[in-house]
């Protein structure tokens, strides 16, 4: 991937497998554990806690990316491997699923860059974010499956709710990989560009959603998901709800009012 750099740091205290940069209202965090080709220890989930919740209020989206050759080879095996006792495993899962919620339903949206392995808690991690944007280079695989193992950060929910049971039982019974295609095709990424474009392409979409009003990023992230998992008939009066919150914040009146003074952009075809 390239990098232009014109990024400030941020203060927030990470584990050195996380560096964390911004460029404006747009933080980019990394994975930067790369000669464990950005294995999700301990540290690293606490950290990816750490980081969500204590955004500065000004960082309006994110950028996550992996460094080096693979977004992410998913849970740390060494770890998994040592003697932990069932009630410490199940606190371990719980510790991604509060990782992951953190980022989920944080204040911000967060559009990921994936190449090379995506796999196991790397696909997880990727799952719990928002936008996703695969490199030609990137694929996919669940080989919990193979190591005697299962789901632990939330890809029974969230991947499964991307790409369908059927196809999570078939990564994981077999061992079968999706290639970066496969996976756009599945509903893993939303956007799929050529290798080295990713960073770029995930900058432009990240600093569109940080143009957004607050009031309608917080109904995107929050509200939306929250009314697919309720009974339709509470999902309407929810989305109701919200609608009205959003139209009387005072950045949607000032937007309309733009829009019928006729300064606002059209809603135009896109290339
Ligand atoms: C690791 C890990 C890891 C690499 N935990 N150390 N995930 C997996 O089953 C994927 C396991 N990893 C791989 O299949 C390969 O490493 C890759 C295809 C991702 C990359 O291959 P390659 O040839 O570039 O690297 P490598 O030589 O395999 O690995 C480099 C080093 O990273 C090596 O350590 P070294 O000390 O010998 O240099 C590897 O041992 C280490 N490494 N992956 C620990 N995952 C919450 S539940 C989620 C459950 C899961 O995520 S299960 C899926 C686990």
């Amino acid at each position: 991937m390239t990098a232009e750099h014109h990024d400030e740091p941020i203060a927030i205290d990470l584990p050195s497998s996380l560096k964390a940069t911004r460029r404006g209202a747009v933080a980019h965090l990394r994975l930067a554990r790369a000669e464990k080709r950005n294995a999700l220890d301990d540290v690293t989930v606490l950290g990816l806690e750490t980081f969500f919740t204590k955004l500065p209020e000004d960082v309006r989206a994110v950028v996550l990316t992996g460094e080096g050759r693979h977004f992410s080879a998913g849970l740390d095996l060494a770890e998994v491997a040592e003697d932990l006792g069932p009630l410490e495993r199940v606190m371990h899962s719980r510790m991604w699923h509060r990782a992951f919620e953190a980022i989920q339903f944080g204040r911000a949206p967060v559009v990921t860059v994936l190449h090379g392995a995506v796999v196991g808690g790397g696909l997880e991690l990727a799952a719990a974010t928002h936008i996703r944007v695969a490199e030609l280079s990137a694929y996919y695989g669940l080989p919990e499956g193979q190591r005697g193992i299962f789901l632990g950060g939330g890809g029974s929910v969230r991947i499964a709710r991307l790409i369908g049971v059927p196809r999570v039982q078939d990564l994981m019974l077999t061992g079968r990989t999706l290639n970066a295609e496969e996976g756009h095709a599945a509903g893993i990424t939303q956007y799929l560009v050529e290798d080295g474009r990713g960073l770029e392409k995930a900058f432009e979409l990240a600093a569109k959603a940080a143009s957004n009003t607050l009031t309608t990023n917080f109904a995107v992230l929050h509200a939306l998901p929250r009314i697919q998992e309720s009974n339709p008939s509470s999902g309407l009066l929810t989305e109701s709800l919200m609608a009205t919150i959003a139209e009387m914040s005072p950045e949607a009146t000032e937007r309309l009012k733009d829009f019928l003074e006729k300064r606002a952009g059209k809603v135009l075809r896109q290339s």
